[in-house]
């Protein structure tokens, strides 16, 4: 999904229309101009969907799982980070000109630690003098960090565990001190104390820094020379050269490898409950440093904006629908609950399909749809209307078809025949994936029902899978907690509809439909469960549970 996208989707287990309304939205829009429109799906396609894609030469809209705002659609990308052998110092130099409190650093572009000022400052200071006398470093760091001139230096870039002397005591003690040390691993800081500077060369040191900006005599220098030891003056007086020595020590001494990893695709809504101070180290699928998130990113937008298409019930949405914009709905379903910020279009009104709205919006704007487009939008008329037979079927889902047909030239009457065929076919399939295949869930005073639809053409082959869709429905109702799970199985040559219903008790004996068998009912005429079933089934769970 990319930066401020809008995205065009019809409802959870996606019908025909719902596919071809978001698809034909789209081609609209981008013929209008508009930049970032993507049809998606929040579900598989149906095989009555899939001969249709196919029959046009169309590709699915993108699949969606969830639209949740991720991490990725707020994180900050342009970041400094530092790499893991950077010396101390020009890591706090770089943070003090970024303004920043926290650095990620990485080794080959993954992050290994998180360097964080207020950690840093318990480090240094609070720290026991002990940890802090250690120092790994090389001579060429040091310099760098406390801007020394070389006099005398070997392998400057060797980096080895250094422990840090202060020549500020008498040439006993120092001597003393040093002597338990090995030589090679030891940087002693002086000022103009020859007899500490011989000592120190003496007992072969690695390192002699001389402080104040004082010149070595050449004497100490020529000896320096013969016994190996490197020579650097500073500018700086001891006590501030010994500690810039300390911060010339590779970052990654410092930094904490517990720090709050975070993937770009991780859901935003895990880090809102976060109280504390945070910050996350994100990276890409493969590992790779990306940017950071904080809590001041939480309050940015995540980009994403919605399109409802053939529904208008985030019960029926794509999952995370109420966590992003929905900027407009075009549907012809009953109204659910949504609340909305701001304005938005909404467009519902009461025809045969969204694909009729649509297409009448392409002839409004003056957009002719191109073939393809003309064939899936007469292909989610004819779905939902059942080639217009439907009662929901109006004039203008009609006009509609009489003009689409027209421009994918094809006869719609012989087309609707292929099509119901390709969309049927009970037996040879799992009875839940019947079931699913268009299935809608509503939700009455607390209570829960759903109901598939099937078309088909003949009820023929229905009673040859009666027994497991049955016990699919009975397994339906368990899994949800449904008060009553049906599926009816419409057969669209004659215009009748058979119910097949796994219900609670008290709900079956209020339906009221004449029953052909067990939980089997015959609705001679029906083919709309939105209009003929819905609110017949609306009505008895609203006197049911009305208490
Ligand atoms: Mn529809």
């Amino acid at each position: 999904m990319s930066e401020n996208s809008t995205i065009i989707i019809g409802h959870k287990n996606p019908d025909t229309d719902s596919i071809c309304s978001a698809l034909g939205y789209e081609a609209l829009k981008r013929a209008l101009g508009e930049d970032g429109v993507m049809a998606a799906r929040a579900g598989n396609i149906n095989p009555q969907t899939d001969f249709v894609l196919r029959y046009f030469s169309k590709d699915p809209p993108v699949y969606l799982s969830d639209v949740y705002p991720k991490v990725r659609d707020v994180m900050t990308r342009d970041i400094a980070s530092a790499t893991s052998k950077a010396p101390l110092c020009s890591v706090l130099n770089a943070m003090g000109s970024k303004n920043v409190r926290f650095m990620p650093v990485t080794e080959d572009g993954r992050p290994v630690g998180l360097l964080s000022l207020s950690t840093l400052a318990e480090q240094l200071i609070v720290g026991t003098p002990s940890p802090t006398r250690e120092v790994y470093t090389s001579i060429r760091n040091v310099i760098e960090a406390i801007q020394g001139k070389t006099a005398y230096t070997e392998s400057p870039d060797l980096e080895f565990n250094a422990s840090v002397f202060v020549g500020a005591m008498t040439v006993e003690s120092f001597r003393d001190v040093i002597g338990r040390s090995d030589p090679k691993g030891c940087i002693v800081i002086v000022g103009d104390r020859e007899e500490i500077q011989r000592s120190a060369i003496e007992k072969n040191v690695r390192l002699l820094v001389i402080t104040g900006g004082l010149d070595i005599t050449p004497e100490m220098l020529r000896l320096a020379k013969q016994r190996g030891v490197s020579v650097v003056i500073s500018p700086f007086d001891s006590a501030t050269a010994s500690w810039l020595t300390q911060l010339s020590s590779p970052v990654d001494h410092f930094c904490t490898s517990d720090f709050l990893r975070v993937s770009e695709t991780d859901p935003l809504r895990e880090f809102r409950s976060r109280t504390k101070e945070w910050m996350g180290v994100v990276t890409d699928a493969a590992g790779s440093l990306t940017g950071v998130i904080a809590p001041s990113d939480l309050l940015r937008s995540s980009g994403i904006r919605l399109i409802l298409v053939d529904h208008n019930e985030l019960s029926q949405a794509v999952d995370g629908a109420s966590e992003v914009e929905i900027t407009e709905v075009v549907d012809h379903h009953r109204l659910g609950n949504f609340h909305t910020s701001t304005p938005i279009r909404f467009v519902n009104e009461p025809v045969g399909s969204t694909s009729t709205l649509i297409a009448e919006r392409f002839f409004k704007k003056g957009v002719k749809p191109e073939r393809g487009i003309a064939g899936l939008l007469l292909s989610g008329i004819i779905s939902d209307t059942l080639m217009l037979k439907s009662p929901t079927a109006t004039e203008r889902d009609r006009e509609m078809t009489d003009m689409l047909s027209k421009i994918a030239e094809i006869d719609p009457v012989s087309f609707s025949h292929e099509l119901f065929r390709a969309g049927s076919g009970l037996s040879g399939k799992e009875p839940l994936d019947v079931i699913k295949s268009d299935f809608k869930a509503y939700e009455v005073k607390g209570k829960r029902f759903g109901i598939g639809q099937v078309e088909v053409v003949g009820f023929g082959e229905f009673y040859g899978v009666r027994k497991s869709l049955e016990e699919g429905l009975c397994r339906l109702k368990e899994a949800e907690g449904y008060s009553l799970a049906g599926l009816l199985i419409t057969d669209i040559s004659y215009g009748n509809s058979l119910f097949l219903v796994a219900a609670d008790s008290e709900v079956t004996s209020t339906l009221g439909y004449p029953a052909t068998g067990k939980n089997l009912y015959e609705l001679t005429g029906v083919l709309s469960r939105k209009k003929q079933v819905i609110p017949h089934i609306f009505n008895i769970f609203s006197k049911l549970y009305s208490s």
